[in-house]
C-alpha cells in the first residue's frame, strides 16, 4: 500500500535542468558565445541564451556547418571557447567543418558541441528522426569527438561540464554534449519577435494549393509547411500524391522540385519552401535559376522564424527575397501580405510561363492541433512516382 502510494506521490517532479544554471555554468567557465540552429528539444535552452547573450553573442547561423565557422572564427579572435548548438539533424552540416577545419588535424579549434538527440533509439519520434538517431553518437564517434550524454541532473551536469571544458582546453579539440528529450526545464522566451502580418502560414498553404491545377507537383520543406498542406489535402478528401513531403533535409527542397521539374516540363512544379530552410542553403536558388525552368514556382512562407521548431528569429524579415531571386535570375517575382493579393498573384503566375519566385509574408505561429502525416516517407514517393508516370 505504502509502495503504491509513494508510485503516485503528487509532488515528484521530473528532475531536469534549469536553462540558467546550464548557462551560468558554462558563463564560469569563461564560456559565452552561442551560434547554432535552434532545435525544438533544446528550445528552452535557445530561449534563455537568446535573452540573455546580446547579439554579437548568440548567433543564428544559416546553417549548422555556418555556425562552425562563426565559432572558429570566434575562437581565433578571442582564444575563448564557443558553443555550436544544434538539431542532431545538423550533424550532416557540421561534418565537413569537423574534418576540415577544427580538427587536430588541421587547425586544432576547439568549439562545445550541444546536440539535441531527436529519434534516440527506444523513443518514439517522426520517421527523419530514426535514422539520425541511430546514427548521433556514431558519427561523433568517427569523427574522434569526444562527448557525453547530458545528465539531467545540475550537479552531476555541472560536473560533466567540467571535464569538457578541461578537455577542451588541454586538448584544443572538439567535444559534444548530448542533450536526451527533456532535459531543460521550462523557459518562457521574453524578447518575443512578433511581426504584425494578418495573413496565416495555414491559409496562405491552403490558397496557392487551392489554385493548383490537377498534375501540378508540390515539393514541400520540413517542418509545419508539410505538415499544413498535408492536412489541408486530407480536410479536402484528395490524395497526397501530388505533394513531396520533404520531412527531412531541411533546405533542399526547392533541389528536389529542381530534379522534377527539369524531367517534367509538361507540369508546373510548386516548391513550398519557408525561409529558415531556404536561407539554410540559399545557393540552390541561384543553381534553379541557371536552368531556367519554365514550370517552377518557387514559394516561400516567410514568417522570419523558425516556427516549427519554437519561433527563434531568422533573418527572412530583414531580406529582400524577390530582390536576391532577381539578381540570380528569376524573372518573376513577387512578394504579397494578404490574401486578396495571393490570390490575385497567383492568377497572373498561372496565366504566364517562366521561373517565378512568390514571396507570402505570413504571421508565426500555427493551430495547436496541427497534426502530422498519416503516411510513411516511402508511401508518399511511391505515390508520387506513380502520379509522375501518369
Ligand atoms: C539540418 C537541420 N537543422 C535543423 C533542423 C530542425 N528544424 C526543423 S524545421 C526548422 C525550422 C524551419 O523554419 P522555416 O523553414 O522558416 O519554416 P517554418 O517552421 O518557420 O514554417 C528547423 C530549424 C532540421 N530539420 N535540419
Amino acid at each position: 500500500m505504502h509502495e503504491h502510494k509513494r508510485n503516485y506521490y503528487p509532488y515528484t517532479r521530473t528532475i531536469m535542468i534549469q536553462p540558467k544554471f546550464f548557462y551560468d555554468t558554462l558563463a564560469s567557465h569563461g564560456i559565452s558565445f552561442y551560434a547554432g540552429v535552434p532545435d525544438s528539444l533544446l528550445k528552452n535552452l535557445c530561449a534563455y541564451i537568446t535573452d540573455h547573450a546580446d547579439e554579437r553573442h548568440n548567433i543564428i547561423a544559416a546553417n549548422e556547418g555556418g555556425a562552425m565557422g562563426l565559432a572558429a572564427g570566434h575562437y581565433l579572435a578571442t582564444g575563448q571557447i564557443p558553443v555550436v548548438y544544434m538539431q542532431n539533424s545538423g550533424e550532416g552540416n557540421i561534418i565537413n567543418p569537423l574534418a576540415s577545419l577544427t580538427d587536430k588535424d588541421v587547425y586544432n579549434i576547439p568549439v562545445l558541441l550541444v546536440i539535441g538527440w531527436r529519434g534516440k533509439p527506444g523513443v518514439h519520434d517522426e520517421p527523419q528522426h530514426v535514422k539520425q538517431g541511430k546514427v548521433t553518437t556514431g558519427l561523433l564517434n568517427t569523427m574522434g569527438i569526444d562527448f557525453t550524454v547530458l545528465s539531467k541532473e545540475e550537479d552531476k551536469a555541472a560536473g560533466q561540464i567540467k571535464k569538457a571544458v578541461e578537455y577542451m582546453e588541454r586538448t584544443k579539440e572538439c567535444y559534444a554534449l548530448v542533450i536526451e528529450k527533456d532535459t531543460f526545464d521550462a523557459y518562457t522566451l521574453q524578447n518575443v519577435v512578433k511581426n504584425d502580418l494578418a495573413l496565416s502560414r495555414e491559409e496562405a498553404i491552403q490558397t496557392v494549393a487551392g489554385v493548383m491545377d490537377e498534375k501540378d507537383v508540390i515539393v514541400s520543406t520540413t517542418g509545419m509547411i508539410s505538415r499544413e498542406l498535408f492536412e489541408y489535402r486530407t480536410a479536402q478528401d484528395q490524395g497526397h500524391e501530388r505533394d513531396f513531403l520533404t520531412v527531412g533535409s531541411m533546405g533542399h527542397a526547392s533541389q528536389i522540385a529542381l530534379g522534377i521539374a527539369m524531367e517534367k516540363a509538361d507540369r508546373r512544379i510548386w516548391c513550398f519552401d519557408g525561409d529558415g530552410a531556404c536561407i539554410m542553403h540559399m545557393g540552390g536558388m541561384a543553381i534553379v535559376a541557371s536552368k531556367q525552368p519554365k514550370n517552377y514556382v518557387h514559394v516561400i512562407f516567410n514568417n522570419g522564424a523558425h516556427d516549427s521548431v519554437g519561433g527563434q528569429p531568422t533573418v527572412g524579415l530583414n531580406i529582400d527575397l524577390p530582390r536576391i531571386a532577381r539578381a540570380v535570375g528569376y524573372p518573376h517575382t513577387y512578394s504579397v501580405a494578404s490574401k486578396e493579393d495571393l490570390l490575385d498573384v497567383l492568377d497572373e503566375i498561372k496565366s504566364q510561363e517562366g521561373l517565378t519566385l512568390l514571396e507570402v509574408k505570413v504571421r508565426k505561429g500555427n493551430r495547436k492541433d496541427l497534426g502530422r502525416p498519416t503516411t510513411t516517407p516511402i508511401q508518399n514517393k511511391e505515390a508520387l512516382m506513380a502520379f509522375l508516370k501518369d
